[in-house]
């Protein structure tokens, strides 16, 4: 199926999924510890029974039962030479018990291994796992994908990036969530809707984790943020257990009722999870098939994440600030610590600069004498475990860029992308590919633009373009190309012009680096704290500038009080008491990064073991 027709039948749904298999397959006899695939393939009738019996309930979807046959999990049992074999079978038999009636959706999960840094799998390997099994699944017929009880943000990201390089397959992203809303890892709903349609995802969506009723918040917060259908399939209740064994009370009129406040909350994709049967979905079918359809946003909010939280940049929002300061250019003492191979500066420049106040963190490696992609890649593992500020992936070089984007576990913002062919025709595929934002930098082959007529036609070329390979104009944010007073006495008023003109004529946001207003001048602070509230005025939208200079700052904070944008007083205010309590001699109590790294690690036990529990496989 292609990817528009998916997104066809969805509008015509509400398109119900299939139930629970684990728990059935528990039911009628599937022992605790076996290999469910492989249980699966020596006892078929029941499988297909129980799809035919989803089937006949009213299932649009039925996920075929591949859910674990990953290399990695398989290796368990001594099963990874069957892997092939194994996969073809059981997406067979989902076909088998569809008899056309409904589609099969490969079914794709976890594979028990963390990634690194908290674990010892790199991402590219699990790529290449998840990779190995989309392509038998995907060649076996299977009609879309599924990735489903997701924990890992990053693991959904290395699934969804190894679909695609695989196939054109429509692919559903679905989450379980711990009860405080939040995956082990600390991404929300939010963010993981932000970060996978980004990706190429074509619906997201939660599953297991609660009951139906829990469900209906994280439902509404993803419609908040979707441009794409949202999926929910949530357990037959919280799972009980008597006499030793794991219940789930919610019947089906219960579950049905429910559902359909899932579907007002925004779920246009429904099904159950652990504790589910056929008459659930029977139930669940009959209750929402007359509901009308939640569209999805048709314009897509301008959002970058890390893994754990999201920024939103909005053309009259608060000013935003780019930290600059891991960047070892002019910086020695960074240089030396970075041939040596250490990161300690960088950690404590992403601690600082978050604390001050930066809402975004560029990184720069760029400097002689070290391998500068494996230096941003590692940069990117120590800044994004310390710190929880979305970055700004900033290179000269095309394959940094996209190096650094694979494992940039969130959405990034790339800088930048210029009118020069080698990052037109290079960085634009990437930039969508990974659906990254992009710093427009207008410059072109022939260099600096020389007047603003100029500068703004470079602007719309390359934004045309980006348009044209299937990006928007919410994922580009313009730099107005700051010059030098001393070389152009025009140079802030052109580039207020520029923020203006993007920001009235274009609809684009607006970036700029702002120490080169005063390059060469004496007390260079004043003139950047001139220049930046000027154009705040003009429009600027973020700065790319080091937080840790207060002057600037406050005068970025104050700008916005003056511009009576929405709670700038609050914001001012909270800024000061910061200034005032750091002031007072008060430390921040910081939990270092092995230490946070150890937590993570004891919650993950803990939660894996819970989750065994939950579901069988
Ligand atoms: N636009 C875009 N990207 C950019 C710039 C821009 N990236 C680079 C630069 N300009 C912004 N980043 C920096 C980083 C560091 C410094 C200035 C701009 C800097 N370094 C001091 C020095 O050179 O001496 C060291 C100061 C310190 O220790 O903090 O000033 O315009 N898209």
């Amino acid at each position: 199926m292609t990817k528009a027709e998916f997104k066809k039948l969805v509008e015509n749904g509400p398109v119900i999924l299939d139930g629970a298999t684990g728990t059935n397959l528990q039911k009628a006899g599937m022992p605790v510890g076996v290999c469910p695939e492989q249980w699966i393939l020596e006892n078929p009738d029941i499988m297909i029974k129980l799809q035919e019996d989803y089937v006949a309930a009213g299932t649009d979807i039925l996920y075929a039962p591949t859910f674990t046959a990953n290399r990695i999990k398989l290796e368990e049992y001594g099963l990874a030479d069957r892997l092939e074999e194994m996969n073809r079978e059981l997406i067979a038999l989902s076909q088998k018990a569809a008899q056309g009636k409904a589609l099969v959706a490969a079914d794709m999960t976890m594979t028990g291994q963390q990634l690194y840094p908290i674990g010892d799998l790199m991402f590219e390997d699990l790529v290449d796992v998840y990779k190995e099994q989309a392509e038998v699944v995907a060649d076996a017929g299977a009609d879309l994908f599924v990735v489903e009880t997701m924990m890992s943000l990053q693991e959904c990201r290395a699934a969804v990036i190894a679909i695609r390089e695989v196939c054109d397959l429509p692919i559903m992203v679905s989450l379980t969530y711990n009860p405080d809303g939040r995956t082990l890892y600390g991404t929300d709903p939010a963010t993981a809707t932000v970060v996978l349609q980004s990706l190429g995802a074509d619906a997201i969506g939660i599953n297991c984790s609660t009951g139906p009723e829990d469900m209906i918040e994280p439902v509404e917060k993803m419609a908040e943020y979707a441009t794409i259908p949202i999926l929910a399939k949530p357990n037959a209740g919280l799972p009980e257990l008597e006499n030793g064994v794991t219940v789930y009370k919610t019947g089906p009129e219960e579950f049905a009722s429910c559902g359909k406040k899932l579907v007002e909350a925004g779920a246009s994709i429904i099904g159950g999870c652990c504790g589910t049967t056929p008459e659930h979905i029977r139930a669940l079918k009959e209750a929402v098939k007359d509901m009308p359809v939640h569209k999805p946003l048709t314009q897509k909010r301008r959002i970058l994440t890390s893994e754990r939280k999201l920024v939103e940049i909005t053309l009259d929002g608060n000013f935003m600030v780019i930290g600059e300061r891991i960047n070892p250019t002019g910086k020695k003492k960074l240089q030396a610590e970075l041939r040596e191979g250490s990161l300690n500066m960088v950690r404590q420049m992403a601690l600082d600069q978050e604390e001050n106040g930066a809402a975004i963190l560029d990184v720069n490696m760029g400097m002689n004498g070290i391998d500068e992609k494996e230096m941003m890649i590692n940069t990117i593992y120590e800044v994004t475990s310390t710190v929880d500020c979305p970055l700004c992936i900033d290179s000269s070089h095309v394959d940094i860029i996209e190096a650094a984007l694979r494992i940039y576990p969130g959405r990034a913002l790339i800088n930048s992308i210029s009118m020069e062919k080698e990052k037109m025709d290079k960085l634009l595929p990437i930039a969508e590919k990974y659906g990254a934002m992009f710093i427009l930098l207008p410059l072109s082959d022939a260099g600096l633009p020389n007047d603003s007529e100029e500068k703004h036609a470079i602007i719309r070329t390359v934004m045309e373009q980006a348009i044209k390979i299937g990006m928007s104009k919410e994922d580009i944010i313009v730099d107005g190309l700051v010059a030098t007073i001393g070389a152009n006495p025009r140079a802030a008023i052109e580039c207020y012009e520029t923020f203006s003109y993007c920001k009235n004529e274009l609809g684009l946001p607006t970036a700029c680096g702002l120490s080169n207003i005063s390059f060469g001048l004496p007390e260079r602070t004043y003139v950047n704290t001139a220049f930046l509230t000027m154009a705040i005025a003009h429009g600027l939208t973020m700065a790319i500038a080091n937080p840790s200079q207060e002057l600037l700052m406050n005068a970025a904070f104050a700008s916005d009080l003056l511009l009576a944008r929405e709670e700038s007083d609050i914001r001012y205010i909270e800024r000061m008491n910061m200034l005032a309590e750091k002031y007072a001699g008060q430390e921040r109590v910081l939990v270092p990064v092995k230490k946070r790294r150890r937590m993570i690690r004891q919650n993950l036990d803990h939660r894996k073991e819970e989750v065994l529990f939950l579901k069988l496989f």
